[in-house]
Formats: C-alpha cells, structure tokens, sequence
C-alpha cells in the first residue's frame, strides 16, 4: 500500500497503512456502560456512548484495509495482587475495584464489565492487551508487539481522553512512534477536559502528535 496523507492538526499526517496501527483504549463496559468502575467514580458515562459508532466505522476500515488492529483493557487479576493499594482506595466511593457490581466485580479480568462492548468486540487475529495501569505500555508486551510488526504509527481511539488514551500517547510519542488521536472517536466524562487533552497533543507543533477526526481518517485511508 502506497503511503497516505492525513487531514490533521498541526499538519497533514504522512502514514503508510503497513505500518500503522488502529489502537482501540479500554472501550469496555466498565467505562462506557451504568454500573461500572466509570459510574463508581461518580461519572455520568453517557457521554461516552458517542465514540462506539464513529470507532466502529474506523474498525470497519482497518478490517477491511488488514490494517493490524489492537484493543486494550484496564484490569485486574481476581486476587487485585496487581492493583496498587493506592489505586483500590482512591476514590473514596462506595463501590470500588474487585466490589461486586452489575456487570460483575468491577475492573476485574475475566467479568462482564472489564470487557470490550458488543459493537467494537474483537475478532479474530485482532490483538488484545490487558493493562493494569492507564498507559498501554506499563506492565505489558505492546511495544514488543508493535515492534515485531514493525508499526510506525498508531491511529488511537477509546476512553477517557485524558486519561488512559492521553497516557498511552504519552507512552508512545517517548517510544519513538506516531500518534494521532481521532477526537471524536475518543471520550471523556468532561468537555473541558475533552478540550484540554486534545490541544496538549497537537500544542506546540504537535509536541505528543496530531489530532484529526474519523471523517478524515477513512478519507485518508480510503484514498
Ligand atoms: C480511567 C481510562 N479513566 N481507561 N481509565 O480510569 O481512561
């Protein structure tokens, strides 16, 4: 496949589809659904709903284009021996990490909660990584994978903006590889943050990487 150009901010994205990858961060119920770890936080998490379609439309491409494809899910083992005691009590809510909840025991390998939503679950040959931090490189075999598949550049989506997608940017951009954040296939619980995040990535001269939306995205890779 030819090398493509992407309508983004600060500037056009140069990207080859061989090279890049659609990473999809923590799109599980537990952040997107009423009664998961989102909600125990005290968040509406409706506003997160919006991002399944447009993702779904990116992963609809990247399937078709074989473009490689990889989603990510925060948790837990069950005995939470990899849950920092800080980040169980954190919080303070009622209901916390390994509690029983609707979906099962919150953020929690294994439960109904801590997976990936019906519209956006992998299939097979896609790449699933289980995290215990917000970023996608901590405690996990990504870089190892991304590296063994030669990836470039990665075409991030996925909740919360400025926490776990903001972090693996992070992560990434440090790591030498190109990240742009499509903003309206990533969510957070508050528009200002939402605002705040994506300007960081693509501040001054696209400091983390850029910013572009799935309108132009499919444009550049259905070019
Ligand atoms: C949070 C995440 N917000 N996936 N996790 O705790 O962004």
């Amino acid at each position: 496949m030819a090398q493509k150009s992407m309508d983004a901010e600060p500037y056009a994205l140069e990207f080859d589809p061989q090279s890049t990858a659609l990473l999809i961060i923590d799109m599980q119920r537990d952040f997107v659904m009423p009664g998961g770890f989102g909600e125990a936080l005290g968040n509406d998490v409706t506003p997160l709903q919006a991002t399944i379609a447009p993702i779904r439309r990116m992963l609809d491409v990247a399937r078709k284009l074989k473009l490689m494809v990889i989603h990510t899910r925060e948790g837990h083992r069950a005995d939470l021996n990899d849950c920092p005691p800080t980040k169980l009590v954190r919080g303070r809510g009622k209901t916390r990490i390994g509690d029983p909840g609707p979906m099962g025991r919150i953020l929690v390998r294994g439960e109904a909660g801590h997976d990936i939503v019906p519209e956006l679950y992998p299939i097979e040959g896609e790449t699933v990584i289980d995290k215990p931090g917000k970023g996608a490189f901590y405690a996990t075999d990504l870089e190892l994978i991304l590296r063994n598949h030669t990836i470039k550049t990665l075409i991030l989506c996925g909740v919360t903006t400025e926490v776990c997608v903001n972090t693996t940017v992070r992560e990434a951009n440090d790591r030498g590889f190109e990240c742009v954040v499509l903003s309206d296939c990533v969510g957070s619980y508050f528009p200002e943050f939402q605002q705040a995040a994506l300007a960081m990535v693509k501040a001054q001269g696209g400091i983390f990487g850029w910013v572009s939306d799935s309108q132009r995205a499919l444009r550049a890779l259905n070019a």
